[in-house]
């Protein structure tokens, strides 16, 4: 990893969410991880960055060939239908991913098999039978130290069904000192440490060689060495992090310039999938393994339980962004909820956060920062010297959010930034402009203020634009409107508090976060 706040020219970052099963709708939890992952695009971007970002689907599979059985259609129509939904989430969410691959793209489904035809040919498959304790629902065999009492899913909860079937296996077992090695060697592969601890210690347990094909299936991409078989969806899913990269351009193959991915970001339930069977497969096809692995936690619902329709605590993606809008959900949710632990979250806490924090403390800052350089110096930001007290309350700072969010720590990083928007309002309250302006000696010592106000906001708003991409567009065009062509103001290199500031005029600036009403009582 390069030095922290060092332009990242030239420096591909490749960064993945998992792939969405299309058995149903869109959530919060895949809104969530999508966000999360965005503000670290965008972030990495902002520092000149080669950045890729990848989502998408994951449409093979039992749980939705079952799904779609169940609606009386095709398996390929019921993915088309959901790929859709998943796909229309993201811009609505500000989601600035490169490509969005499904997997039942022809091109991943030809990459797919050309990648396992090499596991193959290198001796890492053979043919056996399989006994053991099946989840539909996860699609997934599990293993003894997993399975709840009763025989049922540690995540589902639901009954095992006990599974025989003749197919391929994959020789994971024979991956056990590699992976032993990866864990010694690269202690950041997993992150946070909690989670790293909990795949090592899975690899220490002793690894089981796993199945790799299923006979019974026909939803799933053919083996190519026993037509009669599709491959496990796991494995056709995880590889789609190396196959999108092989034609998400057109005439392009992006392979070496991106792989392996920096960070894959994904949460805690398919840990073992990505920090153990994925590793594990490259490394029998030959291929370089990712550098992160970033597991994020759960968002529950705001009474601490498992968000359950039936259970009434729901938070809805729909609501949220037609009350609040897209910025608010994405500081909500990175803000309230640790990146990497589990939370609870609701309209209520998003509501408080609304008010309480981007209303009145940022967008606060924003307005009366603005408002008060045309009262009092009609519209232009002074050209002065900027108060070295809170110019030193700012030191450090870029490099700091950039240490965070290069381990991806996307709430440490918000919170630093906020501790300087509550920093500039206290400073807003110290100087109260509004005396000096009445002080014809206090004249310098305002247009200080001013300056350095305008300043601190300048340096905020750049630093929150990974966070919150649309207000923070419009503020900084109000507050420094006129621009040198081909400038970014975006740049992280500018994220740095002036010794000296002003001299630009700025412009109006309505809301950014104005009031929102009450929803409507519920019919009973
Ligand atoms: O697991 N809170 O797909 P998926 C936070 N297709 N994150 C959540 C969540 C919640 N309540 N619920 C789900 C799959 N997620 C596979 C992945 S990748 C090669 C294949 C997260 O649609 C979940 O942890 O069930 C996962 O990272 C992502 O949403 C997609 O979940």
């Amino acid at each position: 990893m390069p030095g922290a706040a060092d332009s990242l020219a030239s420096v591909g970052f490749y960064i993945t969410t998992a792939i969405s099963y299309v058995n149903g709708a869109p959530h919060l939890g895949h809104a969530y991880e999508a966000i999360a992952t965005d503000v670290i695009a965008r972030h990495m971007r902002q520092r000149a960055a080669d950045v890729f970002f990848l989502t998408g689907t994951d449409e093979h599979g039992e749980p939705v060939a079952d799904a779609a059985d169940a609606r009386g259609i095709a398996p390929q129509e019921l993915a088309d239908e959901n790929a859709a939904r998943f796909r229309a989430l993201l811009p609505r969410l500000q989601v600035s991913n490169d490509f969005f691959i499904r997997t039942t793209d022809e091109q991943h489904v030809r990459r797919v098999q050309a990648v396992l035809q090499r596991v193959h040919d290198n001796g890492h498959t053979y043919r056996g039978l399989y006994e053991g304790w099946y989840c539909p629902r996860c699609a997934d065999f599990k293993v003894e130290n997993e399975i709840l009492e009763g025989n049922r899913c540690p995540i589902h909860e639901i009954r095992l069904v006990r599974e025989q079937e003749e197919n391929w296996f994959f020789r994971l077992s024979s991956f056990q000192e590699p992976l032993e090695r990866l864990f010694a060697e690269r202690p950041d592969f997993v992150m946070p440490a909690v989670r790293f601890n909990e795949a090592r210690a899975f690899v220490a347990s002793g690894l089981q060689d796993v199945s790799l094909s299923r006979a019974r299936l026909k939803w799933g991409v053919t083996v190519p060495w026993d037509p009669e078989h599709v491959f496990y969806v796991w494995f056709d899913a995880l590889l789609n992090y190396y196959t999108a990269l092989g034609y998400a351009r057109d005439g392009e193959d992006l392979t070496d310039r991106y792989w392996p991915a920096t960070y894959h970001v994904i949460g805690k339930d398919i840990l073992k999938f990505h920090t153990v069977f994925w590793p594990a497969v490259l490394l029998a096809a030959g291929l370089p393994v990712p550098e992160h692995v970033f597991v994020h936690g759960f968002l529950l619902g705001a009474d601490g339980r498992k968000m359950s329709k039936s259970l009434g605590n729901v938070l809805d993606p729909d609501d949220v962004l037609k009350r609040f809008g897209s910025d608010a959900l994405r500081f909500y949710l990175m803000r309230d909820v640790p990146f990497g632990a589990d939370g609870a979250v609701g309209m209520d806490g998003v509501t408080a956060r609304y008010e309480g924090e981007l209303a009145n403390e940022y967008g606060n800052l924003a307005s009366r920062t603005i408002a008060m350089i045309h009262r009092y110096r009609g519209g232009l930001v002074p050209d002065a010297r900027t108060d070295p007290e809170l110019a030193s309350e700012f030191k450090g700072l870029r490099e700091r959010v950039c240490e965070l969010l290069d381990r991806a720590d996307v709430t440490a990083a918000l919170d630093q930034i906020w501790q300087r928007v509550r920093r500039c309002n206290r400073y807003v309250e110290e100087r109260a402009p509004w005396k000096l302006a009445k002080d014809p000696a206090a004249a310098a010592t305002l247009d200080q203020t001013l300056a350095s106000l305008a300043e601190g906001l300048r340096v905020l708003t750049v630093l929150l634009h990974a966070y919150m991409p649309s207000s923070t567009a419009t503020l900084l065009t109000a507050l420094t409107p006129e621009r040198e062509p081909g400038s970014n103001p975006f740049g992280l290199e500018g994220a740095e508090f002036a010794g000296r500031a002003g001299g630009w005029a700025v412009s109006e600036l309505a809301p950014l976060f104005p009031k929102v009403a009450p929803p409507a009582p519920q019919a009973a």
